[in-house]
């Protein structure tokens, strides 16, 4: 049953057996939709260090250029995102049908987005700023009603001497990375889950060496401070409280447990100047379409500038999503994966008593087959359709024809929805 397909599912990105069912998880496999937001000292270079394009993704340009802890921290002293307006971010992810959010508390170049007692190298203590960023983003979720989820990246620390992956200014033989875990991570863990409010989920990220023991420790930790929150599966070893697929990696089947993909709009998940390969709005909701007709959650992700702005174009595609999902959300929200799969040109979604099936491709005389179902289907009409107009229904033993309009209703995504009682 709970089989993660490897091509998505790299071997630590688990759930633990005992999360099946869970009802702590409910909120969440009805949520289906939230937005990451990626944002660190890393967008203040954007892609280029000392006047070089550094390749790959924003976030990394402390690893892929080497740059010693000497040279990027005192980027910290640069970070005044003036422009920074929780309530704005906190509204786009609401204008885009988004249920949560899950922001960076610190990624893997170590820097924090919040006033922390363990470290100076933080927002308030060490930028010009000096505002604590997830306090005023926890205010603005309460405010709007969304839920506040962290990442926070647990193995990967390349500023602190004992946590992993900086071997250009650290031995990594000689780091106690046991004790980084204890005497750093969960205090920090303590921080986030203590001054902040409720938060909904700790994304964890590449678990990388960490031992099943730390794993477990941690997992217990965020339990222990608040049972409800939920814990990725990126914490490693097989725990945590749902799946995580790889990054930008959906499965190419339905899948039997809780799960999610993290996604990119375009390459990049920090800010990068030089990254114009933005997904289309239509690419984008056939992808949340297609994952939630396979049982999963899109986390979709922004990386904003340096000075607190969403570039223009994950708006504009973030806004076209909502207003979609503002039409089709019944057959997004709440859903379960659909009984057709497989199908090329539509995704099924589905509810006790309906069925949703999303059309991608609309057939050129306007006539729907569908292969048969397993019980009876009393009617159907377009979601689109507030008239509910019943569309012409008749079934036959090897499937069910269904008489659309001759154009696609909606060229991103018709849906039919099919009653059963
Ligand atoms: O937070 C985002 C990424 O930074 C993080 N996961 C998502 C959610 C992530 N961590 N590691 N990876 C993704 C894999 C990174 C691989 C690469 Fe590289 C980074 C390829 C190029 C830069 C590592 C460094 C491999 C080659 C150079």
């Amino acid at each position: 049953m709970n089989t993660l397909p490897p091509e998505a599912f790299a071997a630590n990105r688990g759930q633990r057996a005992e999360a099946i069912g869970d009802p702590r998880l409910d909120w969440w496999r009805a949520a289906k939709f939230g937005l990451f937001i990626h944002w660190g000292l890393y967008a203040i270079p954007a892609g280029e260090w000392k006047g070089e394009a550094i390749p790959g993704i924003g976030e990394w340009i402390m690893h892929r250029a080497r740059i010693p802890v000497a040279e990027y921290e005192p980027l910290a002293a640069q970070f005044n995102p003036v422009k920074f307006d929780a309530a704005e971010w906190v509204s786009l992810a609401k204008r885009a049908g988004q249920k949560y959010l899950v922001i960076t508390s610190k990624h893997h170049d170590g820097f924090c987005l919040y006033k922390s007692d363990l470290t100076r190298y933080n927002m308030v203590d060490s930028t010009p700023f000096g505002r604590d960023i997830l306090a005023e983003l926890a205010a603005e979720c309460a405010r709007q009603g969304i839920r506040l989820g962290f990442y926070y990246s647990q193995t990967q620390d390349w500023h602190h001497p004992d946590g992993d992956g900086n071997d250009w200014d650290y031995d990594e033989s000689k780091k106690d990375f046991g004790g980084y875990i204890e005497n750093y991570v969960k205090p920090q863990v303590t921080e986030l889950l203590t001054n902040y409010g409720p938060i909904c989920l700790i994304w964890f990220d590449t678990p990388k060496g960490i031992s099943e023991a730390q794993s477990r420790s941690l997992l217990d930790h965020v339990h222990q401070l608040q049972p409800d929150c939920l814990v990725c599966g990126r914490v490693g070893n097989a725990l945590g409280d749902y799946a995580s697929a790889g990054d930008n990696k959906i499965p190419s089947m339905a899948v039997d447990a809780d799960w999610e993909t993290p996604a990119t709009i375009n390459d990049t998940w920090g800010f990068k100047t030089d990254d114009h390969n933005w997904k289309s709005a239509t690419d984008l909701v056939r992808k949340l379409v297609d994952i939630v007709s396979k049982g999963g959650n899109y986390l979709l992700n922004i990386g904003p500038t340096a000075e607190g702005i969403i570039p223009q174009p994950s708006v504009e595609r973030l806004e076209a999503m909502g207003a979609w999902l503002d039409v089709n959300g019944e057959a997004i929200y709440g859903s379960k994966r659909g009984p057709i799969q497989g199908l090329p040109w539509c995704r099924t979604t589905r509810k006790p008593g309906h069925i949703y099936v999303h059309v991608f491709d609309w057939p050129a005389d306007g006539t729907i087959r569908l292969p048969a179902l397993d019980g009876p289907v009393t009617g159907a009409y377009l979601l689109g359709d507030p008239a509910r107009t019943a569309l012409p229904l008749s079934q036959q033993n090897d499937g069910l024809i269904i008489g659309g309009p001759a154009a696609a209703p909606d060229p991103v995504a018709s849906v039919i929805v099919l009653t059963s009682e």
